[in-house]
């Protein structure tokens, strides 16, 4: 049997988020979220799910961590909750908010796991959408300057490894331009690009102040970004630009200001006035701005030219405003789908990773978040699920692959590790490694996190 040996120092781990996980909403001085808003309307979360409890990792998290200790984890992304941090989003600090990530930090460190910790995933303090606009405000990039500022202070004597945004295309399209996560904008598509054009200058800011007043710190900080793959229909020169263009809409958005200074011609060119403009000032401070590539992946469409003009804005999967990069997306009929209707398409992490490499000039790239969601019973203790295991081990080869043609992966970290709150889904969909029981809180391993935890010991896949 043959084994497919990883790069030494390969960064094994696995991620989760905040308010995914978490609980204790209402405890240890956390103000509320645009999620426990959201969650509370109905009609917005299935099934009026919640955050509430979650897999009350807020008091669980030494048991938690003992398990990924046992497991022989090395290391472990997770995000802060700014309202637990900054409860009015700017301002006091909530002291038993800082003590509570402060000994979940230890707690890793004593474990021999390292931390990977994401500033923003999601959980805007909500005074700061009632009273002022949320991701839209010009001022937003100095409230989360400022927030970010208390992390490194407080945590980043133990904190090397920072994200300062996950998925910004998410909080822009789906918070804002579809309206399907916080704050549920679906006013005008326009304000998606205004929340992206301020998350940017947050980041950016964040990372500024970073660099300038944490060099001692000497840890390293970047974005997550996210990126399905789009493989063109046919071999025909539109379908192929089409794809392109799709690519430059969803991943050139957000990283072509990060590594060129700007966006992408083709989405100024399309999207007009309606795309916000970089200052020079915000040029300098957003060019250069991420140590690292953060990457999350899930899944492939099939791009090709529009035969009439897409009018459609939620069109299920686009990259962007459907309306304004006007690619059509079909799927492959024989492709498997994980239960949230996502293709399985290994190959496609490969391709992604290799136009990463060739279009942002070979950067060091980390997997921050891949994984899929099967829902598989629990029978006499034991959660058998086969899929995962299957899904898990063709993205890693094929990423295996990606390393082999030369691209510079560093990282990879599955999602998630526990089942936890999918957003809009509510607790119907699960991608952990292990199973929560949400009625007893019982954490169960499951087969696929057995096999995981082998490729994480062994740094290889055997094949
Ligand atoms: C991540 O986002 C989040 O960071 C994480 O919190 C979440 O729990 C996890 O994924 C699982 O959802 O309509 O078939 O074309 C995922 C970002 C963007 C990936 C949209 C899938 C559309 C698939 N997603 N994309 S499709």
């Amino acid at each position: 049997m043959s084994k497919l040996v990883f790069p030494d120092q390969f960064v094994w781990g696995t991620a989760t988020a905040s308010y995914q996980i978490e609980g204790g909403v209402r405890e240890g001085g956390r103000g509320p979220s645009i999620w426990d808003a959201v969650c509370y309307t109905p009609g917005r979360v299935l099934n009026m799910d919640n955050g509430d409890v979650a897999c009350d990792h807020f008091h669980r998290f030494k048991d938690d961590i003992s398990l990924m200790k046992e497991l022989g984890l090395k290391a472990y992304r997770f995000s802060l909750a700014w309202p637990r941090i900054i409860p009015a989003g700017f301002g006091d600090v909530n002291e038993q908010g800082v003590a509570f990530y402060s000994e979940l930090i230890d707690c890793l460190l004593d474990a021999g796991i390292t931390p990977w910790v994401t500033l923003y995933h999601w959980d805007l303090p909500l005074v700061l959408q009632t009273e002022f606009d949320g991701l839209i405000n010009p001022d937003f990039p100095d409230w989360f300057a400022a927030y970010a500022d208390v992390c490194f202070d407080r945590f980043g004597d133990r904190v090397k490894n920072w994200i300062t945004l996950n998925e910004p295309w998410c909080s822009s399209v789906l918070g804002y331009g579809i309206g399907v996560h916080a704050p549920c904008r679906k006013m005008d598509t326009a304000e998606a690009y205004m929340a992206a054009h301020q998350l940017l200058r947050g980041h950016g800011k964040a990372v500024q102040l970073y660099r300038s007043k944490y060099q001692s710190q000497a840890g390293s900080i970047g974005i997550t970004n996210n990126c399905d793959w789009r493989e063109p229909l046919t071999d025909a020169i539109t379908d192929q630009a089409a794809a392109q263009r799709s690519l430059e809409f969803f991943l050139g958005w957000f990283c072509d200001p990060i590594y060129k200074g700007d966006y992408p011609q083709v989405m100024r060119d399309m999207v007009g006035d309606r795309l916000p403009k970089f200052t020079d000032a915000d040029k300098a401070m957003i060019k250069g701005s991420s140590d690292f590539f953060g990457l999350n992946h899930y899944t492939t469409m099939l791009a090709s030219e529009p035969t009439e003009q897409v009018v459609e804005r939620n069109i299920a999967g686009n990259g962007g405003i459907s309306e304004d990069q006007n690619v059509t997306l079909t799927e492959d009929p024989s492709w498997q789908k994980t239960d949230m209707d996502w293709n399985v398409v290994p190959w496609g992490s490969a391709k992604l990773l290799k136009w990463i490499d060739e279009r942002y000039d070979h950067p060091p790239i980390y997997v921050t978040e891949n994984g899929c969601a099967y829902d598989v019973p629990v029978i006499d203790g034991v959660c058998d699920d086969p899929q995962r295991l299957d899904f898990f081990k063709s993205y890693l080869t094929a990423m295996h692959g990606a390393i082999a043609d030369g691209v510079d992966l560093r990282g990879y970290f599955a999602w998630s590790f526990m089942d936890n709150f999918e957003w809009s889904w509510g607790y119907t969909k699960r991608f952990g490694l292990v199973h929560t029981d949400y009625s007893t809180q019982q954490r169960i391993v499951k087969n696929s996190m057995k096999w995981y935890s082998q490729v994480v010991q062994s740094n290889a896949i055997a094949e």
